[in-house]
């Protein structure tokens, strides 16, 4: 065996080379990686002994991509492309053999080989869009000449993997490995050489994509499917361009098309953002205090209190993620709602597809609903998802430390309350934690799990695995009001809300913050989910415009008239000058004197302020590190991830200019503007948030 390099050796086996590459966790293609495939091709090649190539890969995985750290950093030759020249050159037979993923890189790999074989469970993919890029060695030229344009175009610019089984279907494996990975790819080897297949490579494999060639209409119905959902978004349509010139050029000019492409996203700020995100979101899990051997309790069984929307979207993920559940309601006619929404949940699913019937009926056997709190007795987690009343979730609590075993973990879900208050109903407020879930809760990401100032280690670092079972993106925060999303949410609703009496027009604001990225405006959303929704016709008292809306029967999209109107049965805002004149009249009542508002002052005010507000929650220890307000503000609240984020996008726009404007609004709106004690120490420091994660 000939060690290349430190990740990868070069062995021989019945006259076949195995080249084999170990660079743990995730086998990306660093440059001890790339180097060891280059020479192992060169030396595989001058060995008379050996026949044919294999390139497999220890661990729990093929290879996973690129290395992303060794981006933005001097590039170290050899490069990706022109390992993979060396590789798509070689005149014996190359085979990449796969298991776990071949992603990225890793996938332009094995497209670089004559053949690919893969265990059942192996997963195809270029996810290279979802780090605001494309695929740049050569992945965007070949897999069209393997799968078809059609199918390549879902797997660029989409980014989503495909398993072995679909792989095997399209033609990107030729085999697929029943049992031992090594011993069923030297198989194949041996069956390619005693049958003297045709080496031709993928670059030269011409034939689907000169099919396509002057069907714009491919593009263009793909362009259009995606448009929604890559609203924004630069680098999708970067993806769909190289398939195109897949299509339309000879494989060299593609390929340099590709490449120009390529270094235009890995310059640009969405992928600097992105790629940002990718390790917030793994960073996010790590508590500093909570290392990885801290003992975790078994749970198995959860017990869910209310089956309203929120309850029974929590239950949905426990069900997906195969826990037994008992759904706790005080009334029976509750109940059975709560329980038929479920049901109907699912079988909206399976009548898209995306599940079988089987499946549907499996999860709802996981399910039980029940009256009584005391069936609660056997659980391993207890969520209550009552609504927002200090005293009745004290209550509950007070029940349950009579009930639950005695190391039971009670959480609320509360988005607000005092989570440490709750606890103090209880013997055992080291079980106490916070699980805020985000409405609709089986869709949501974000799981805010809020660390209670007893709740113990255990409880948490049980917490934050269960998060991961049920696949959710847990931010761990500590109690105040409003923990920390909602904190930040509130500080944002304060401006929204000052720039409607200033004179900005709701349409304005709206649109400013869905063309800034979000998926949609503040009083669009407030029509959405009903302006009624926490008010009430006995307690209004006409001071907010709010109560003015409510009062004068407004109650938003689904009574046809809200901060807009809307024509039966559309979902388009139409903007109604009654409810202008309305909010003008209200804000000359409290001493506003109407004016324009600039598009940037909208964005600064409403932006600003959440940054401001995030400083003040780091500076009090309320949130771990900036990046996990980040994915707090991306997968709860729908901020655009080529934004990076709040405090991401505070230091693109550089926190000294930021500071500036927030010292300027405070001299024009007063003590809300305060800035961050936090900010202003960065800033006299020449450091910005990244300076602390
Ligand atoms: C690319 O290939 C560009 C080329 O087209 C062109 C080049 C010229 N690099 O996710 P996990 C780390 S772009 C560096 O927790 P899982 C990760 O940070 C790349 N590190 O595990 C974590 O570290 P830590 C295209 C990486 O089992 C650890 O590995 N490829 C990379 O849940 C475990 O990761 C991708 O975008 C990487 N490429 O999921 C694939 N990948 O332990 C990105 C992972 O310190 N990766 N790490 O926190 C993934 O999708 C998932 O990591 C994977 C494993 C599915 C592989």
């Amino acid at each position: 065996m000939i060690q290349l390099t430190e990740v990868a050796t070069l062995s021989v086996q019945d006259g076949i080379g195995l080249i084999t590459l170990n660079n743990p966790p995730v086998n990306a293609l660093g440059y001890s990686v790339r180097k060891g495939i280059a020479d192992g091709i060169d030396q595989a090649v001058k060995d008379d002994q050996i026949k044919a190539i294999i390139i497999i890969c220890e661990g729990r995985t093929f290879c996973a991509g690129a290395d992303i750290r060794e981006f933005g950093q001097p590039p170290k030759d050899p490069g990706l492309g022109d390992v993979l020249v060396v590789l798509d050159a070689c005149p014996k037979p190359t085979i990449a053999a796969i298991h776990g993923t071949a992603f990225g890189g890793g996938l332009e790999t094995a497209l670089s080989c004559h053949f690919r074989v893969g265990v059942s469970t192996a997963q195809f993919g270029l996810p290279e869009v979802k780090l605001g890029l494309l695929p740049g060695a050569g992945g965007t030229q070949r897999l069209p000449r393997v799968v078809g344009p059609e199918k390549a175009l879902t797997m660029i610019a989409i980014g989503n993997p495909i398993p072995a089984p679909e792989a095997l279907e399209v033609g990107l494996i030729d085999e697929m490995i029943e049992g031992d990975l090594k011993e069923g790819a030297l198989a194949f080897a041996k069956k390619v050489l005693a049958e003297n297949r045709d080496l031709k490579k993928v670059s030269e494999n011409n034939e689907k994509v000169e099919a396509a060639r002057g069907k714009t209409e491919i593009f263009d119905n793909f362009r259009k499917s995606i448009a929604r959902k890559t609203r924004g978004f630069d680098a999708p349509e970067s993806c769909v361009k190289t398939v195109e010139a897949a299509v339309n050029m000879p494989f060299a000019e593609g390929l340099q098309t590709e490449r120009d492409l390529f270094m235009e996203l890995m310059s640009g700020s969405q992928s600097a953002a992105q790629r940002y995100v990718f390790f917030a979101e793994r960073q996010v899990a790590k508590i500093p205090d909570i290392p990885k051997d801290t003992p975790q309790l078994d749970i198995k069984k959860v017990g869910i209190i209310g089956a309203g929307t929120m309850g029974g979207g929590i239950a949905m993920n426990f069900m997906n993620a195969g826990y037994r559940v008992t759904l706790v309601e005080t009334q029976q006619d509750f109940l059975d709602r709560g329980l038929g929404v479920i049901k109907k949940n699912y079988d909206i699913t399976a009548s898209k597809g995306k599940m079988s019937a089987d499946d549907v009926d499996q999860r709802m056997s996981l399910l039980t609903g029940t009256l009584s709190l005391e069936d609660l007795a056997d659980v391993d987690m207890v969520i209550e998802a009552v609504y927002e009343n200090m005293d009745l979730k004290k209550e509950i609590f007070g029940k349950l430390d009579g009930i639950c075993k005695s190391d039971a973990i009670l959480a609320t879900n509360t988005s607000y309350l005092d989570v440490n208050e709750i606890a103090a109903q209880t013997k055992r407020p080291e079980s106490v934690i916070g699980l805020h879930f985000f409405s609709p809760a089986n869709v949501m990401r974000l799981l805010e799990i809020v660390r209670g100032e007893k709740t113990s280690k255990t409880v948490l670092a049980t917490s934050l695995t269960i998060a991961k079972k049920i696949k959710k993106v847990p931010a761990v925060v500590g109690v105040c009001f409003g923990f920390a999303g909602n904190r930040m949410f509130s500080s944002r609703k304060r401006e929204v809300d000052a720039l409607l009496l200033e004179g900005a027009p709701a349409d304005q604001i709206d649109r400013v913050i869905f063309d800034f990225g979000f998926p949609m405006g503040p009083f669009v959303l407030s029509d959405l989910i009903g302006l009624d929704l926490g008010w009430s016709e006995e307690t209004s008292s006409s001071s907010s415009v709010r109560d003015i809306l409510c009062e004068s029967g407004r109650r938003g999209l689904k009574n046809g008239s809200g901060f807009y109107k809307y024509e039966a049965g559309s979902r388009i805002p139409i903007p109604d000058p009654e409810v202008t004149k309305m909010i003008a009249d209200f804000a000359a009542k409290q001493g506003y004197e109407k004016r324009e508002v600039s598009d940037d002052e909208i964005v600064q005010r409403c932006i600003y302020a959440l940054i401001n507000e995030g400083a003040k929650i780091l500076e009090e220890g309320i949130a771990v590190r900036p990046s996990d307000l980040d994915i707090i503000w991306i997968n709860g609240y729908g901020w655009p991830v080529y934004l990076g984020g709040p405090m991401f996008y505070a230091d693109l726009i550089g926190l000294d200019k930021v500071l500036v404007t927030i010292k300027e609004f405070e001299a024009k709106f007063g003590e809300d503007w305060k800035p961050a004690a936090l900010i202003e120490k960065l800033v006299s420091e020449g450091k910005g948030f990244k300076d602390l994660n």
